[in-house]
């Protein structure tokens, strides 16, 4: 029986760090800080309904309070004479007697006051006090007794999210397991992880969510999921989180029997009419629709010569009477007749091409929802010059948590400080301040009702929510920029850290500064000066791929050759997109001189000689520097890391330093490929001589090898000396070995010893590594279990990957082994071995 219990609690502790519960964690605070909490005994919470934010937030407060401070607390209904923690909304708390002089709130704002002894959380209305109460427990967790006093509004109405999760259970981007809503083409019944969700939302003052993907299967809309995304509504209400759907335009026809999908069409209308009333029925307060209309081959009203405002107005006045919006994403562009040879042709034209002359068509409940950037997503983009032609036509800004061409979860990459390039812009509207985070999206600018903030989240079914803790911090982030655009990215990281590893200082330093430059040196090691992530743009959007970006009509062009590379996106001479910005803008793009070094290849087509402004330095140089910098920082992530052993829970420690040791390994494969494949077409070598130049490696294909052949991979530059080897059949064991060379180039000591390998799916190979017989490890191409990016069968730059044994004592003469097996798809395919002084990253 001591056996279980022992056992039980071990289990409970272990649970609690699985990532599960996030940033709230309620997490016990030391004997001698919470010692120096002096907070009331009573929470009075001025809703009884179990329903009601007003009564979760009670649940909430006395749940933290107990595991940040051992202390029990009565939940009544009832105002007393003795000091309390009272959450209620305005109205609730004057009608019960209660006298505040709290400045003006808006909807969905607090005010927060911790003086004298009591504590009141006053919401606007009931979602506001939750969010007061969140507030509240933040301080708490983190030590924060301070007296405070204050009010705080939104920066905007709309705080959204956006879940590309498919009705089969699968996820779009999706890097952390399978879906929480959905299965076989069904809304799950089990609402566990859906208000757990919710509660993770409700604390970053999240107000709405469209759980389905905006490549929308109209079977959502069947009479089944109806009733079952009414029961999510019901879950998530609670929450403060109101729940919409993404459609298909399509879906009369395709799903209604109808012989057509004319907005115009009376049958049409009275069909979405309809079924919009259904919904309506199961969820009475839905947040409304997210539509994408002909975009990357989803149907649209320009099917039928009708307009996109024609469209998206047909959905509007469904809802109209509901309450409901229409989010209506301005992602339109021609994926298909984009012809790079025609040097004015240009995607990142299309949003502005296709809306400009609709700003004034557009009904009230519209709102245009546009992407930080005027491609997709990309590691580096000039804010949206949509945000400046989109006066009277509300609008939203599309930001992005899931790490499509960031990453994947895979890398570390916290983005709120390229969120800040977006959000701190002045467009310079008319000459007058426009900045896009404190004057647009605000809807000061242009006094408008309706505005705000969407994301693209992809948590799944994993433990973590995003297949990696530290990913995390995004999600977090985000919420706190819609609600306060201003927010210091770093500041909110700290907050972030304190709530999810508690506040060692080490702990919060490392992860600080490790998340701050992790953007910046993924820049460094991807895409640089604005050209782009230079991913596989028609794959997966992950490893390396700078080929892939021409000669396609995807429009995501370098036209990178020996003479230069980049966009010519000048009025003068280029695709006139510069054009787009009002005119203080528009000038400074106009011309190298005057455009910031990181977005000079976005706007200039520049011989690979260019001097940059800031450095002096060439293009090209500049690439080579970057990305040994970048690959650089990213290989000091895992070491920091190693640092915090035993400052950090086992489980998360191990889980994050697997990802940064992954990370590590893949920025040199990204280096790599980019210096490789730029110094081919560039013709100009590295100044410092290091691109090509790996003193330190000994390739595979030079290695003695049984069972193994030579071959290549696609892209050639994602492999070291553009040869690896692969086993000659698909079950035999293989060899391959390498004496460490005689002479001066491999003195004896200590060295990390890492192997280049690939990793796909379809397949676990197994490796083990010997040195003069002593095997030195083993281990197993799983990386399919164990990260979350899309897999690929090739060996290319998403399946390049290392394993590193650190530490290694090697000397001239000594023999090292490699024994693999194969298994399925996965030929043991090796690239090549590094034995690396210390300090030397390659
Ligand atoms: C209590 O909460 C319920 C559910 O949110 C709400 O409908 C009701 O109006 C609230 N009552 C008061 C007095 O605020
Ligand atoms: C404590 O919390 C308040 C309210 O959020 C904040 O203004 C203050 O800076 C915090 N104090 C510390 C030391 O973090
Ligand atoms: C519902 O999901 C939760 C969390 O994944 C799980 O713990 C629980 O067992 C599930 N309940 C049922 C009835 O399957
Ligand atoms: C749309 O307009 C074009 C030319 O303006 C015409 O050729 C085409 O038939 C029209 N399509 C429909 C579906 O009306
Ligand atoms: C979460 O994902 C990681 C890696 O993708 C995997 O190792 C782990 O088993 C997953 N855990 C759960 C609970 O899904
Ligand atoms: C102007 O555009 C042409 C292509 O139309 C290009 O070949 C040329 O290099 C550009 N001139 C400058 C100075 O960028
Ligand atoms: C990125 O590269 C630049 C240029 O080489 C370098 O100055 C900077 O320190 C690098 N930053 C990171 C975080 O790698
Ligand atoms: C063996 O590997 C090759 C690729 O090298 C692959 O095409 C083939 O499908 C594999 N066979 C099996 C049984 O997995
Ligand atoms: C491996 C590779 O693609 N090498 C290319 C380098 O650039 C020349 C042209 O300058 C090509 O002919 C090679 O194929």
């Amino acid at each position: 029986m001591r056996g279980l219990l022992l056992l039980l609690a071990t289990l409970g502790h272990a649970a609690a760090e699985d990532g599960l519960n996030a940033w709230l964690r309620y997490a016990p605070l030391p004997n001698d800080v919470r010692d120096q909490a002096h907070i009331p005994s009573t929470i009075v919470t001025l809703n009884s309904t179990e329903t009601s934010p007003i009564y979760v937030a009670g649940q909430e407060l006395q749940k933290g309070i107990e595991g940040i401070l051992g202390q029990t607390l009565d939940v009544t209904h009832e105002t007393s004479e003795s000091p309390s923690i009272i959450v209620g909304t305005i109205d609730a708390f004057t009608a019960a007697g209660g006298e505040l002089a709290v400045p003006e709130l808006e909807e969905d704002g607090f005010w927060l006051s911790t003086k004298d002894g009591a504590v009141e959380i006053i919401g606007q209305n009931e979602r506001g006090a939750l969010y007061g109460a969140f507030e509240y427990l933040s301080m708490l967790a983190q030590g924060n007794f301070t007296e405070v006093a204050y009010a705080t509004n939104p920066s905007a109405p709309i705080r959204w999210i956006n879940q590309w999760d498919n009705m089969d259970g699968t996820i779009e981007r999706g890097y952390a397991g399978l879906s929480i809503f959905f299965k076989d083409n069904l809304i799950v019944s089990n609402m566990t992880r859906i208000s757990e969700y919710a509660r993770l939302l409700a604390s970053i003052r999240v107000n709405g969510i469209v759980i389905n993907n905006v490549n929308a299967n109209p079977v959502i809309l069947s009479d089944e999921n109806m009733v079952r995304l009414g029961k999510i509504a019901d879950t998530m209400r609670p929450w403060g989180v109101k729940v919409g759907i993404s459609l298909n335009f399509a879906s009369p026809q395709t799903f209604g029997g109808l012989s057509t999908f004319d907005p115009f069409d009376e049958r049409v209308i009275a069909w979405w009419t309809d079924i919009t009333d259904k919904l309506y029925e199961h969820v009475p307060d839905m947040a409304g629709y997210l539509v994408k209309a002909n975009s990357e081959g989803q149907p649209g009203p320009l099917t039928y010569n009708r307009t996109l405002s024609d469209g998206a107005n047909m959905f509007a006045k469904a809802v109209k009477p509901h309450g409901g919006i229409v989010m209506f994403r301005a992602f339109v562009y021609d994926s298909v007749n984009l012809n790079e040879n025609n040097w004015k042709d240009d995607r990142a034209n299309a949003a502005v091409d296709f809306f400009r002359d609709l700003d004034d068509k557009f009904d009230d409940n519209v709102v245009v929802q546009i992407k930080y950037g005027p491609i997709d997503f990309q590691v580096r983009e000039p804010a949206s010059p949509l945000f400046a032609h989109l006066r009277q036509t509300a609008s939203a800004i599309e930001l992005q948590v899931a790490q499509e061409y960031l990453g994947q979860q895979c890398h570390l990459v916290y983005l709120p400080p390229l969120w800040k390039t977006i959000l701190d812009f002045d467009l310079r509207v008319d000459g007058e301040p426009s900045v896009i985070g404190t004057d647009v999206l605000t809807g000061k600018r242009f006094n408008k009702r309706l505005s705000g903030y969407a994301a693209v989240v992809n948590v799944g079914l994993n433990a973590t929510w995003l297949g990696s803790h530290l990913a995390m911090s995004n999600l977090y982030a985000y919420g706190r920029v819609a609600w306060d655009p201003t927010s210091d990215p770093e500041a909110m990281l700290r907050d972030w850290t304190r709530l999810t590893f508690g506040d060692d200082p080490d702990v919060l330093d490392t992860i600080a500064s490790m998340s701050m430059e992790s953007w910046p040196a993924y820049e460094n090691y991807t895409g640089n000066l604005g050209v782009q992530t230079l991913t596989d743009i028609t794959g997966p959007h992950y490893g390396p791929n700078p080929q892939s970006m021409d000669n396609n009509p995807w429009g995501q062009w370098t036209r990178a050759d020996a003479n230069g590379i980049g966009m010519d996106r000048t009025v003068w001479n280029g695709t006139g997109y510069a054009g787009q910005y009002p005119p203080e803008v528009a000038a400074a793009f106009e011309s190298p001189d005057t455009t910031p070094d990181e977005l000079l290849l976005w706007f200039h087509h520049v011989p690979w000689t260019h001097a940059l402004r800031g450095s002096g330095q060439s293009v090209i140089q500049h690439f080579y520097d970057a990305h040994y910098a970048g690959a650089e920082t990213a290989a000091a992530f895992p070491r920091r890391w190693e640092a915090l052993r035993g400052r950090v829970d086992d489980r998360r420690f191990e889980e994050t330093l697997f990802r940064l040791e992954y990370q590590a390994g893949h920025a040199i494969v990204w280096r790599d490929a980019i210096c490789d494949f730029y110094a081919n077409v560039s013709g100009v070598p590295d100044e410092r001589r290091r691109v090509g130049a790996h003193p330190f490696r000994i390739e595979a294909e030079h290695m003695q090898t049984t069972g193994y052949r030579v071959t290549g991979t696609t892209p050639w530059e994602v492999s070291s000396g553009q040869r690896i080897v692969q086993t000659v059949g698909n079950s035999t064991a293989a060899v391959a070995e390498t004496r460490v060379p005689e002479g001066e180039a491999f003195p004896r000591g200590q060295y990390d010893l890492a192997v280049a390998y690939y990793d796909l799916y379809e397949g676990k190979a197994s490796y083990e590594i010997f040195l003069n017989g002593e095997s030195l490890g083993k281990w197993v191409g799983d990386l399919e279990d164990r990260l979350g990016y899309t897999l690929t069968r090739g060996m290319d730059g998403h399946s390049a990957t290392r394993v590193t044994f650190r530490g290694v004592e090697v000397g001239p003469g000594d023999v090292i082994r490699i024994e693999t097996l194969p298994q399925g798809r996965e030929t043991a395919p090796l690239d090549y071995i590094a034995l690396l002084p210390p300090g030397v990253v390659d």
